[in-house]
């Protein structure tokens, strides 16, 4: 049981606690500019949250829109409203203005850190006139910076005092669905997320050198890259523009020793991966879309980790299911992370037993808490989160996931999921990248329809077709094999590395 005392500002535990127990002048974060130790990260936090609650004149309570790409700087400025006092509602990277007006709306914003290079689109979009009084950038030139603002502030501060229940963040869900729902999250769940996944399944210690690709403003990244190398005592290597060679230049660089990212991003690592020298790399985590066995496969061929899977989602903060080492079984994503239960439902709500897919439901320390959206009686009955996944269990506990559970395909009575199609058809050595769908269809109902980018020095040809469709007939029930296959030059994705197989439905 993890236990937190009633009053709590979790940037006391994560930072102020650094130095009280001397360190100071350890490394907390490496952008591509600068390098922060403990010390300074605290004392730039702290002019921070002068400027917030003195020069600004914010109160406890107020929600400030967060907008940068993965620096010191954005990172500093997170800590920074949660010392404070405020609600941080992070903002991804990518978003139009017509997006983030949505999110300040919803969100009902007092306030907006932005990075300078991310300023043309909060210009553009609808702001109350309050909040546009307290809007501020930073990381440019000029003296209208936050950076001019924080010049000559104390480099101390005492954190707002606050409950462990009080909001401290606001994280909206990258919206598969195009419509982003706020999740509220507590200060004691920013430390619950701490003490529950890097403890018992990743083990991160101090010396842990944490680098990858999630932006901050997805909760994935803010646990991965700021607030679990933050509580062990470690450092983050926070990166702002990556692609699969320059992730694998930083981890030789930095000798990164923990790598977070999504699946596609270790699929195109794995052929680069003996171009350099990555023995520093320790562990590799893989969250944010399933894990094909193919995929696991070839990273451990390539870099001789075997990868942690972790099924995380913005409503519950971070990961609640995973294995690591010997606890690993291919296909599977894991158990439920010691603080959290798992177990699969039926439509009716029944658990169900082994070998029976089902919606999946989870328990724990962070649940989800949706911020003004009629969708909390759908998803949450008796503190059990419904994520949206049909999974299925083994007699040992064992979860395995299946699809969405909008996602299953149904032709002509049979339920097929997608990724298990997917699986199989990134074997085939001409595939790089695939997406299954279902698409309607008179006769069955739905027929399984693959979108496949092809690897380089292959061509689409109707004698391609045939044999991938042989292919899949060969090694899984030959009822699943996609009927019809469409190429593409790319899939589309969210900044979160998700496919949208809406996107590839309707096209
Ligand atoms: C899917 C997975 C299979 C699944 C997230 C780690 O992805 C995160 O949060 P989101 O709110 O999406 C949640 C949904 O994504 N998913 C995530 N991981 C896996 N499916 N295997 C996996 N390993 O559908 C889930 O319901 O964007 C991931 C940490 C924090 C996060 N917010």
């Amino acid at each position: 049981e993890l236990q937190y005392p009633p009053r709590l500002n979790c940037v006391v535990e994560l930072l102020d606690s650094a130095l009280a127990r001397g360190d100071g002048q350890r490394i907390a974060l490496r952008g591509e500019h600068d390098n922060w130790t403990y010390a300074q990260l605290h004392a730039q936090v702290n002019r921070i949250a002068h400027v917030l609650r003195g020069t600004l004149g914010l109160e406890t309570g107020n929600r400030v829109l967060l907008r940068g790409a993965n620096t010191p700087m954005m990172a500093a400025c997170i800590l920074a409203v949660l010392k404070a006092g405020c609600i941080a509602v992070p903002t991804m990277p990518l978003l139009r203005a017509r997006e983030l007006a949505v999110i300040a709306t919803k969100a009902e914003v007092n306030a907006v850190l932005c990075a300078d290079s991310l300023r043309a689109e909060v210009e553009a979009m609808d702001l109350t006139a309050a909040a546009r009084q307290h809007t501020v950038y930073f990381g440019g030139t000029g003296d209208a910076m936050l950076e001019t603002l924080m010049a000559g502030q104390p480099e101390a501060f005492a954190a707002t005092d606050t409950a462990a229940d009080d909001v401290c963040l606001i994280s909206f869900t990258s919206g598969t669905t195009g419509i982003p729902k706020g999740t509220m999250h507590f200060h004691r769940d920013v430390l619950a997320i701490c003490d529950c996944f890097p403890r018992s399944v990743l083990r991160s210690e101090a010396d842990d050198i944490f680098i990858g690709t999630p932006p901050l403003a997805f909760t994935f990244g803010l646990g991965g890259l700021l607030l679990f190398p933050l509580r062990v005592g470690g450092s983050a290597v926070l990166l702002e523009k990556l692609t699969p060679e320059t992730l694998l230049v930083a981890i030789e660089k930095y000798r990164a020793t923990i790598c977070f990212t999504a699946p596609t991003f270790y699929r195109q690592m794995a052929p680069l991966f003996g171009r350099y020298d990555l023995t520093s790399l320790k562990k590799s985590v893989s969250a944010g879309e399933a894990l094909p066995i193919a995929t696991r496969e070839s990273w451990l061929q390539a870099s001789g980790l075997t990868m942690i899977d972790g099924i995380g989602a913005t409503e519950l903060l971070h990961i609640f299911i995973s294995a690591a080492g010997d606890q690993v079984r291919p296909g599977a994503t894991g158990k439920p992370v010691p603080g959290y239960q798992a177990c699969i439902l039926d439509q009716q709500g029944q658990p169900v037993g082994p070998g029976v897919i089902g919606r999946l439901a989870v328990k724990g320390p962070t649940g989800c808490r949706y911020l003004a959206d009629a969708r909390q009686r759908d998803y949450v009955l008796n503190g059990w989160n419904l994520t949206g996944d049909a999974y299925e269990m083994d007699a040992d506990g064992y979860f395995y996931y299946r699809s969405r559970t909008d996602d299953m395909i149904i032709s002509a009575g049979y339920n097929i999921a997608g990724p298990e199609v997917e699986d199989v058809l990134l074997r085939h050595p001409a595939v790089a990248e695939c997406g299954v769908i279902g698409r309607a269809d008179e006769e069955r109902g739905q027929i399984v329809e693959a979108h496949v980018v092809l690897r380089s020095g292959y061509a689409a040809a109707p004698e391609l077709v045939a044999q991938l469709q042989e292919f899949v007939k060969a090694q899984i029930a030959p009822y699943k094999y996609p009927r019809a296959i469409r190429f593409l030059p790319a899939l589309p994705r969210t900044e979160t590395g998700k496919l949208q197989r809406f996107k590839l439905r309707t096209e």
